[in-house]
């Protein structure tokens, strides 16, 4: 295996240079190889300047995120840093490819900086629930400026090199090889002094007008509520021009160390993880490549169809929309026309926005379209019937290879298989409503899909900007099984007894943006009543409520009622006599239901359903199905998904709980599954499934 670490003496100068792929990691082992070989250069008499460089397309990923929690040996970064920028010998970073975290600190704290046009530069430790522990919001802020300082902490997102050689953050562009370019320019400043150390720059934090920042920063902050470490990557940041760089500094590296060990970050690291993990698909390893797709054809000119497109065409896809009626056709192109203005209105690249549009066409001509398409996505009513219609028409009008792809979003995907004629091409492409912003896209593998097809509709799932999950065929899949076994118990509730202000004011205390009363009449009580009714199910209370023509927002009234104009949800007291009447019609005596038991019965029911998917193979690990209720569902990014959350509360109690749930509320399925009740016996978590 090549050196970790190596140091070349071109002239005067030394290239330390890192290979530690993929991401070149600043884990321990490398962080004490850069502290030799930089020490030994430094101590080289026939060294005048060093160039840090890196093997690879990327400079550095940063600090290595698995080594958190664990032992940590090794130089810590935040004192490599130092060193290297107290250094009596000019040190240029050599920069390319992802600048990111620690690997943009360690740039930092170099003297110069020279970069290539694909260097992009971010500290994105705010999304893994940390703020940057290696002096980043410290140098960062002395060196552009407290609001652009706090802008790329407290957000996250990266700059390209133009914009850093703007702010001041890279000295020279260099389109060569930027290696080379920092080895010229060392050359050149080998004997320029003093030495430009960043943490001694004072000129950009001199004179901050506090109000003017605290302005600034709020408007960032204004989008993380109820997340620590944005807070405190703004009190970082504030230190930095009120504080000597000293304490700013041991200020910065111990909040750092608290947020390290805190719940929300844990979750938002396995997060993290989870996104990359989803991606590892069993029976689909590096040789199975996706079919090739440019040409899309949509069906159906809905709401979804046209969230669909949207995305599709975003990820440079050409995309038709093929309906029937014209007239549906022109309104949907307008609506999208439409939504792509309004994202430019809130800062959306307008220039963005109009090429995705010009790569959306429409047609009533169903053959024509779906006869030249590499992928044919449906998005029609959730009827079985039209549904197999559909698919036998495409089974013989569509070329051999074209992927068949359906959004139904529970309905039998091997049965729609068979209708097409081609059960290998077939598969489901579930994209969840706003499908052009809901990141969520649940990738169903039917008994037959062929491993290339899976990989087409997961490729094309990533470059639409999608977070492609891979699950198997039931009832709702992984998502709306899971929410159906929410639904039976919040229905409950309410019959026994719960409002549905007291059961959403639950769900948001859990950290919910929205309680599930409110989405079911955002979403349509008809939608889930139609759903049911098309499976046989039914839900005794909301189902009732629908049927007697409170079908939420769109009516006006659902399990509450809204103002003419106005989507805030207010509780009905028609709503609770209308209830009322039913619990006497069922013999249920109602009661008040305490708030942690609804909190309970919103939760662990889910946790438990998702144990029989486990335990069915209709998904691959745990992760899986965190990342399925944190990117479709909104369940809170904090908690790390209802598999983290429940092994953060604790198998054994989650056990008890439904047992007792069950004995009392006489609901049989609430017991534990028996994956979930061997774990909790055997110490294990959902955890442990993960690595698998
Ligand atoms: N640590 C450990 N592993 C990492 C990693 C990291 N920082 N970044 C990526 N990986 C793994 C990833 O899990 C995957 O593993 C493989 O590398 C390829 O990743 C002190 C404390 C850099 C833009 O948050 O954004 O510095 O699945 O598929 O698409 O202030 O990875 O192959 O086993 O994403 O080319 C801050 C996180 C850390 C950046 C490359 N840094 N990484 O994208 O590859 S905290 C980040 C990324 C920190 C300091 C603080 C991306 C990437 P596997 P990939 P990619």
């Amino acid at each position: 295996m090549a050196e970790p670490v190596s140091t070349e003496r071109i002239g005067n100068v030394a290239i330390v240079e890192i290979d530690n792929p993929p991401v070149n990691a600043l884990g321990s082992l490398i962080r004490q190889h850069l502290e030799d070989h930089v020490r030994a250069a430094l101590e080289d008499d026939g060294v005048d300047a060093v160039v840090l460089a890196a093997r690879g397309k990327h400079f550095s990923g940063g600090a290595d995120i698995r080594e958190f929690g664990q032992p940590s040996t090794g130089p810590d970064l935040p004192g490599l840093i130092a060193r290297l920028e107290a250094a009596d010998k000019p040190i240029v970073a050599a920069l390319k490819g992802t600048v990111f975290g620690g690997g943009f600190e360690l740039a930092l704290g170099c003297h110069y900086r020279i970069a290539d046009s694909s260097a992009r530069f971010a500290l994105p430790e705010v999304r893994l629930g940390l703020l940057p522990g290696a002096g980043g919001t410290q140098r960062l802020t002395r060196l552009i400026g407290p609001e652009a300082a706090v802008k790329l902490i407290v957000t996250g997102e990266p700059i390209d090199a133009r914009e850093a050689l703007s702010l001041g953050i890279v000295d020279r562009l260099d389109d060569g090889d930027p290696r080379e370019a920092a080895i010229a320019f060392a050359g050149e400043i080998a004997k320029t002094r003093p030495l430009p150390r960043v943490s001694e720059m004072t000129d950009r934090i001199a004179a901050v007008d506090p109000v003017a920042f605290d302005a600034v920063a709020e408007r960032f902050l204004a989008a993380n509520r109820g997340l620590t470490a944005p807070r405190a990557c703004v009190a970082s940041v504030r230190n930095a021009f009120t504080r000597p760089f000293a304490e700013g500094l041991a200020e910065e590296r111990r909040m750092f160390a608290e947020l390290r060990g805190s719940d929300e970050s844990r979750a938002q690291r396995h997060l993290f993880f989870a996104e990359r993990a989803a991606l590892k698909v069993p029976g689909l390893d590096a040789t199975v490549k996706p079919r090739p797709v440019q040409k899309i054809a949509v069906i159906g000119a809905g709401t979804m169809g046209g969230g669909i497109a949207m995305s599709l065409a975003s990820g440079g896809y050409d995309v038709t929309i093929v309906d029937q009626s014209d007239d549906a056709l022109t309104a949907r192109l307008q609506a999208i026309a439409g939504l792509y203005r309004k994202s430019a209105a809130r800062g959306a690249s307008a220039a963005e926005g109009e090429t995705a549009l010009a790569r959306i066409s429409s047609t009533t001509d169903f053959a024509a379209a779906v006869g030249g398409a590499d992928l044919v996505i449906e998005a029609v009513f959730e009827r079985m019937d039209l549904k197999k219609q559909i698919f036998g028409e495409l089974g013989t009008l569509t070329k051999p290879g074209t992927v068949l792809a359906t959004n139904t979003s529970s309905l039998d995907v091997n049965e729609i298989a068979e209708a097409s004629g081609r059960p290998g091409d077939v598969l489901g492409m579930h994209f969840f409503s706003p499908a052009n912003v809901m990141k969520l896209l649940e990738v169903v593998r039917g008994d037959k899909t062929d491993p290339d097809a899976l990989a087409t509709a997961i490729e094309v799932g990533r470059r639409s900007g999608k977070i492609p999950v891979t699950v198997g065929v039931c009832f709702g899949f992984v998502g709306n099984r899971m929410m159906a076994a929410r639904t039976r118990q919040l229905d409950a509730m309410l019959l026994e007894g719960a409002s549905p202000a007291e059961i959403d004011a639950e769900a948001r205390r859990f950290g919910n943006a929205m309680g599930p009363c409110a989405v079911s009449d955002l979403a349509g009580l008809d939608v889930g009543y139609l759903v049911r009714k098309e499976s046989g199910r039914r839900a005794y209370v909301i189902d009732a409520i629908a049927e007697s023509g409170r079908h939420g927002q769109k009516t006006g009234k659902g399990l509450y009622r809204y103002d003419p104009g106005d989507r805030r949800p207010i509780p009905d007291p028609e709503v609770d006599t209308f209830i009322d009447a039913l619990a006497l019609q069922a013999g249920v005596t109602r009661r008040p239901i305490p708030d942690d038991e609804i909190g309970e019965r919103l939760v662990y029911p889910m946790i438990n359903e998702a144990a029989r998917i486990l335990e069915e193979g209709i998904a691959a690990r745990p992760s899986d199905i965190d990342l399925i209720w944190i990117s479709g569902y909104g369940f809170p990014r904090t908690k790390g998904g209802p598999m983290f959350h429940a092994d953060t509360i604790g198998l054994p109690t989650i056990v008890a709980r439904l047992d007792e749930l069950a004995e009392r509320t006489g609901s049989e399925e609430l017991h534990p599954a028996p994956l979930l009740r061997r774990l909790a016996e055997q110490g294990g978590s959902f955890g442990d499934m993960n690595g698998s």
